[in-house]
């Protein structure tokens, strides 16, 4: 049985400082995502756009922290959203930028807690985005998901995360760029840290099994963050911070081919395309073909097929 696609939009630029981001869900839609999806066999229902709850007042100690009140209504919306969608299929949040998880995870982590399976998260990224409110430097939001998701503290105008994903269960892929802050206190956590040194030693796919492994011995749920900057800024150049010597074309679409053929992926984040940055939309484009990797799509299907 294919399993139905329930896109939902959330266009959110607050999260970090360069305009842009807003315009990702429509893109995606230009660029036929749902259309693609239902070429490959998916059920698709489109929810629309996220529409943006009222905004509280929330003070933060650190005043570098910008639109805390936005980011804090994008949470609560998009963790409504997304564990009702849960029970529908397999929610695709079209950002906006990685602000959005912290609303996506959330949501997607109160329905696995209900289901009392436990929760994994694969973060496919440049950065790593565990700052706190607390500790960001740039005060762009979209740099703490990953702390967020972890029950780090520091994130009191937050509602509290749900169940708290334990760092043996996320899984960092393709990071090349961490702030002094993040890296400390990453080095007290057994999170699984595939950065790019490890992948250019080990390859791309070997890390990746080992975690799709850990997901299957404990009938895990995964969720997937895609951040535009997982890919090569060459092949990628829609984004607000490229960093060089990400992933490319065929290496990330055999992640996706993977994620397909462990058939894992409950839930998936795309984030970070700035359509304003793009080139007669070849970003939105590959991000929605990656997606087609991700959902079934092959070069070639033979069933007898064996990589060992
Ligand atoms: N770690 C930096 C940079 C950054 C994080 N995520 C993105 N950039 N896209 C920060 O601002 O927190
Ligand atoms: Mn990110
Ligand atoms: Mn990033």
């Amino acid at each position: 049985m294919k399993s139905t696609c329930i896109l939902i939009g959330a266009p959110i630029d607050t999260g970090q400082k360069r305009e842009g981001c807003l315009m990702g869900p429509a893109a995606y839609r230009v660029a036929g995502l749902a259309q693609s999806l239902s070429e490959l066999g998916h059920p698709v229902i489109d929810h629309g756009d996220v529409a943006l709850a009222e905004l509280d007042e929330h003070d933060c100690p650190n005043p570098a922290v910008h639109h805390l009140a936005e980011t804090v209504a994008w949470t609560k919306a998009l963790a409504m959203a997304g564990a009702a969608a849960m029970s529908e299929g397999v929610p695709i949040f079209l950002g906006g930028d990685h602000s959005l998880s912290l609303g996506s995870v959330a949501g997607v982590a109160a329905h696995a807690a209900e289901q009392g399976r436990p929760l994994f998260v694969l973060w496919l990224d440049a950065h790593s985005d565990y700052h706190t409110p607390l500790t960001t430097q740039t005060g762009n939001l979209h740099g703490t998901p990953v702390a967020y998701i972890a029950g780090r503290s520091g994130f009191d105008a937050f509602p509290p995360f749900p169940a708290s994903v334990p760092a043996e269960r996320i899984c960092l892929y393709g990071i090349r760029s961490v702030d002094t802050a993040e890296h400390a206190g990453l080095l007290e956590t057994d999170m699984t840290i595939c950065d790019m040194r490890v992948l250019d030693e080990r390859g791309i796919v070997a890390p990746l099994r080992e975690f799709l492994d850990k997901v299957r011995a404990e009938n895990g749920m995964l969720h997937v963050s895609l951040d535009v900057d997982f890919l090569d800024p060459g092949i990628a150049p829609a984004v607000g911070t490229t960093v060089p010597g990400g992933t490319t074309f065929r290496e990330a679409h055999l992640v996706m081919e993977h994620l397909h053929e462990s058939g894992l992926v409950t839930s998936l984040d795309l984030v970070e395309l700035n359509p304003f940055l793009d080139e007669r939309g070849r970003t939105a484009r590959l991000m929605v073909e990656l997606v087609g990797s991700l959902m079934g799509r092959k070069v070639f299907d033979r069933p007898t097929r064996s990589f060992g």
